[in-house]
């Protein structure tokens, strides 16, 4: 049974769709998620290691954190929910906020996305403007500027501002969307977990996809209680049968 057909209407009213998505979309493509046991990284709490003091006081241990999870993200694929959010977007307009930072819905061929926690690919120095992306594994870490100062991965950490050019438009898109897919996020790291208040100020309808229950579970119009790759080509459907 297709759980989107109780709200057919709504999904073929709705022109602007703003989907808001974290870690669990890509958990099917092998890539772990931050919280429970797939956070774990040679016995450190990932969420520990996301911090910049974390970086300080180790940036050798930070960036080998950061090779390994490279490694393994540039092989990988987009799975089925990143593949139907990129389909989706023959039917209506779409948009695609994510906390990622695999780039794994662009690989899926989502046009529009803004990566509100930056690039696995970017890095940029500690110091100096200097920014760069990188194809390769580096192998010896911390790696250094020009400037002589450690680079790092140009990624948002705990206590660090979010671009503000991009966080501006992130939260005019969910302010103008009518309708909201939130897929694989536990919303509990502000301030992505307030786009879909800014959504529910203009009304728009709220989905969660998500195994688990979320803190703003009760606050969504439908709970899609599965995995993204199972449910999110079930919404595509709606679509494609007419
Ligand atoms: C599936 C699935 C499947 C599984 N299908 N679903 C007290 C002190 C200091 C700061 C704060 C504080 N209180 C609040 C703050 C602010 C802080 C914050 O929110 N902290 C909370 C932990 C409390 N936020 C910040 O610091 C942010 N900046 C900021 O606020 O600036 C202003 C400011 C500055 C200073 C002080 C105060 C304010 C920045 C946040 C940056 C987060 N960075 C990270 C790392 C990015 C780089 C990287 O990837 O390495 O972003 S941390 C990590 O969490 C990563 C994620 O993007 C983010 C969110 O996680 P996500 O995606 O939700 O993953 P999970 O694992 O939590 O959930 C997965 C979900 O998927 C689960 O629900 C599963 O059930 C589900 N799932 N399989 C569908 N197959
Ligand atoms: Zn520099």
């Amino acid at each position: 049974m297709n759980a989107f057909e109780s709200i057919k209407n709504k999904l073929l009213e709705a022109k602007k769709i703003v989907f808001v998505t974290g870690a669990g979309i890509s958990q099917e493509s092998g890539i772990p998620t931050f919280r429970g046991n797939d956070g774990l990284w040679r016995n450190y709490d990932a969420m520990k290691l996301a911090t910049i003091d974390a970086f300080y006081e180790n940036p050798k241990l930070v960036w080998e954190w950061y090779n390994d999870r490279r490694k393994n993200i540039f092989q990988a694929k987009p799975n089925d929910g990143h593949l139907a959010i990129a389909e989706l977007e023959n039917f209506v307009d779409v948009t695609v906020l994510t906390q990622n930072i695999d780039g794994l819905h662009q690989k899926a061929g989502s046009k529009r996305v803004l990566e509100l926690h930056g690039s696995i690919i970017k890095i940029k120095c500690t110091v100096c403007d200097f920014k760069t992306e990188i194809a390769d594994e580096i192998l010896e870490v911390p790696p250094k500027c020009t400037c002589g100062n450690i680079l790092r991965p140009d990624v948002v950490w705990f206590g660090e501002a979010l671009n503000q050019e991009l966080w501006q438009n992130a939260m005019i898109l969910a302010n103008q969307c009518d309708l909201m897919v939130i897929a694989g996020t536990s919303l509990v790291v502000s301030p992505a977990n307030t786009l879909p208040i800014y959504a529910k100020q203009n009304n728009a309808f709220l989905i969660e996809v998500n195994p688990e229950d979320t803190e703003m579970s009760s606050q969504m119009d439908l709970t899609i209680k599965n995995t993204s790759a199972i449910s999110l080509p079930q919404l595509v459907s709606i679509y494609k049968k007419l």
